[in-house]
């Protein structure tokens, strides 16, 4: 078995308290949603207790019951799991709260909580839990890493067993909205909103929806154009709005219950308003306003820089972009717009500040998009657990409010009272029989969707989840796994780029160490290093990008004392004699932890093979063969790094080590 089925692997559990409860599994209602309720707690019964589940409609004095409870305090997606005398209650407002509590009884069971003290009452602390999937209709993935698509081949559409499984995965963690096309729409992508995709796309939203989760498509701003063959695509153009009126009335004739688009406008080539010389709002709201009468949604990107920037010049800053394009639209754009800002201000990097758009709007609802597909931390290559970077940038602080003023609070509506938001991941899956290439990345989905659903989630809990549910309950592949997945970021960010200064990896593929080599900056100044120091002055003085903080935000980034150790280059030029809180020079701290990392790396792959004979020879292979490989390479990365801050600043490691 090589964990094909990831987290939902069932195993057979220990604890035989539930086993009482298995007389049966009875339901009032039968919609498809409900259906797959009981068909996963059947299949999970079976292969947890070994027992076939008799399943009925109506009541019975004993049993699994699941209560459709509109009285309840359950909202539209909550549920509350618990025993009543000799029945177990499952309960919600809607099938999609009780296929929730499904889920989360499974869970349970399968981390050996006793039956009796099972009690769990849960609503989503966040209104979409969004997948974004960057996969093209060729087959290939834009940042993809585990193989082809699962969704396109050769321009066709694909429905089949991995559809079923994938929505059981993505529902199983609280997903709830899925756009299965990259948002560089492009070639035959603009095509799937045609009657050619249709009857397929319709097929897959029917199992989508079977596990509550609605299908998104990416949107090519320039389609009135490349299929209307209109001349334009000026959302003030009466011509144009006619044409998407037609358009939508189509989509959503034939994909009823269709949720919406997610839109890459004027950035890094792809069309938008600003060809006609409107703003975001204009663009963004000429589709809202057309799709409204359908009840979805427009997912308008916050991306957007200019990729032509010369680095040299000393005035622009990309991280400026977002916030400066986008803030002062604050209040202008629809209801059912919702703007999907990416984590922080550059793109995906192994550490960077939080955008400040977070904060800086309060009329605009909000999305986080994070990146679980690691294109800047490891590639799937290398174990990249995303959780406590996830963690901290919920818990932070915007200090737009006396409270309630987290990231976590802003996009779930709490500060403002925002009805649509939430959160969004790239996602990491593809083709490859494990679903996401490295086995342990498979921990990043799981514990996106799980934190998404419940923000109060620890990244250890969620660990210590996943390791139980993929792995079993050995203490030693427990301990061993648990232990490499919580390290993994700290240990990724030591021997790849110092204190936030991002990129330092080889141009368009991004993967490998490359200090000069960030493909929009053929200067290799990005970093600003030179003899003297290296980072870039993003105080008041240098780009300025520090003062779209709110305060107290902004004066702590403002000075190199105040600033957030690990952000130091991000903000500040700092000298390679600049004394950090350790003690030890900067200079000194980049060789250090260069060092620390790849030996860190040495020492998993040595712990990996302690689990030798204990998990499943083909997982235990393949996750090997990818420490391995991580070793090696961050070996790479240490030599490549430490030798071009050695040469730039001429001074000496000062423990000898030998640097290559
Ligand atoms: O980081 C960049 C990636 C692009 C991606 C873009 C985006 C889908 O390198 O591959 O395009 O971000 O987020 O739109």
């Amino acid at each position: 078995m090589g964990y094909e089925q990831a987290w939902l692997n069932y195993h057979q559990v220990k604890d035989q308290s539930f086993r009482k409860y298995l007389t049966g599994v009875y339901s009032l209602e039968e919609d498809a949603i409900i259906c797959s309720g009981i068909r996963e707690l059947t299949l999970a019964m079976e292969h947890m207790y070994a027992v076939t589940l008799p399943c009925d409609k109506g009541a019975a004095e004993s049993g699994i019951h699941l209560r459709k409870n509109s009285e309840a305090d359950l909202g539209q997606e909550g549920y509350h799991i618990y025993p009543e005398g000799p029945v177990f209650v499952i309960e919600g407002c809607t099938s999609q709260g009780i296929l929730y509590g499904i889920f989360q009884l499974l869970r349970r069971l399968q981390t050996e909580v006793v039956a009796e003290e099972i009690n769990d009452n849960k609503l989503p602390d966040n209104p979409l839990r969004m997948l974004n999937h960057w996969d093209n209709m060729d087959g290939s993935i834009e940042r993809g890493y585990a193989g082809h698509s699962f969704f396109f081949k050769d321009n066709e559409v694909l429905v089949n067993e991995r559809t079923l499984d994938y929505a059981r995965l993505a529902a199983s963690v609280g997903i709830n909205g899925v756009v299965i096309n990259n948002v560089n729409v492009k070639n035959a992508a603009t095509f799937l909103i045609t009657p050619r995709y249709f009857a397929d796309l319709r097929k897959i939203q029917e199992i989508f929806a079977s596990y509550g989760i609605k299908l998104f498509l990416s949107l090519n701003f320039a389609a009135p154009l490349e299929l209307g063959g209109l001349q334009s695509a000026d959302p003030a153009s009466d011509t144009v709005k006619d044409w998407w009126t037609d358009k939508l009335k189509e989509v959503f004739q034939e994909l009823p219950g269709f949720g919406g688009f997610l839109v890459k406008a004027d950035s890094e080539g792809r069309p938008g308003p600003f060809t006609y010389g409107r703003t975001h709002a204009e663009g963004a709201n000429m589709l809202a306003d057309i799709i409204s009468p359908y009840g979805g949604i427009i997912i308008w990107r916050c991306f957007v820089y200019n990729c032509r920037q010369d680095w040299r010049d000393l005035e622009t800053d990309r991280a400026r972009a977002g916030y400066d394009h986008f803030q002062p639209l604050d209040g202008a754009f629809r209801d059912n717009v919702i703007l999907q800002i990416k984590n922080g201000p550059m793109d995906f990097q192994v550490r960077e500040p939080v955008s400040p758009l977070f904060g800086g709007m309060k009329a605009t609802n909000q999305i986080l998009e994070v990146q679980i597909a690691q294109e800047y931390t490891g590639q799937q290559k290398h174990v990249c657990y995303l959780l406590p970077m996830f963690r901290e940038i919920l818990n932070f602080r915007t200090h737009c409010e006396q409270d309630k003023d987290t990231v976590g609070d802003l996009i779930s509506g709490r500060t403002y009272g925002q009805k649509h938001g939430g959160m969004a991941a790239v996602i990491n899956t593809g083709a490859d029989e494990n679903w996401t290439g490295h086995d342990l990345a498979a921990a990043n989905w799981y514990g996106f969707g799980r934190l998404s659903f419940d923000r109060n989630l620890t990244a250890e809990e969620i660990a210590a989840e996943w390791v139980l549910l993929t792995f079993g309950s050995d203490p030693k592949a427990m301990a061993v796994v648990h232990g490499i997945l919580m390290n993994s970021w700290n240990v990724y960010e030591s021997y790849t780029s110092p204190l936030g200064i991002g990129w330092m990896v080889n141009p368009g593929y991004h993967y490998g160490p490359n200090v000069d080599g960030y493909e929009y900056d053929r200067w290799g100044t990005y970093h600003r290093a030179d003899h003297r120091g290296l980072g870039v002055d993003r105080s008041s003085k240098g780009t300025g990008y520090a003062t779209q903080y709110h305060e107290p935000n902004a004066s702590l980034y403002e000075t190199i004392d105040t600033c957030p150790e690990e952000l130091l280059l991000f903000f500040h030029y700092v000298e390679y004699a600049h004394c950090l809180s350790s003690g030890k020079t900067l200079i000194q701290h980049i060789y250090d932890t260069h060092f620390e990392g790849a030996d860190v790396v040495e020492a998993t792959v040595k712990g990996w093979k302690g689990l030798e004979g204990i998990l499943e020879p083909i997982a235990y292979e393949r996750v090997l063969a990818r420490l391995e490989n991580q070793e090696l390479h961050a070996k790479e990365w240490r030599d490549v790094v430490c030798s071009y801050f050695y040469r730039k600043s001429g001074i000496a490691d000062e423990r000898n080590r030998q640097i290559f």
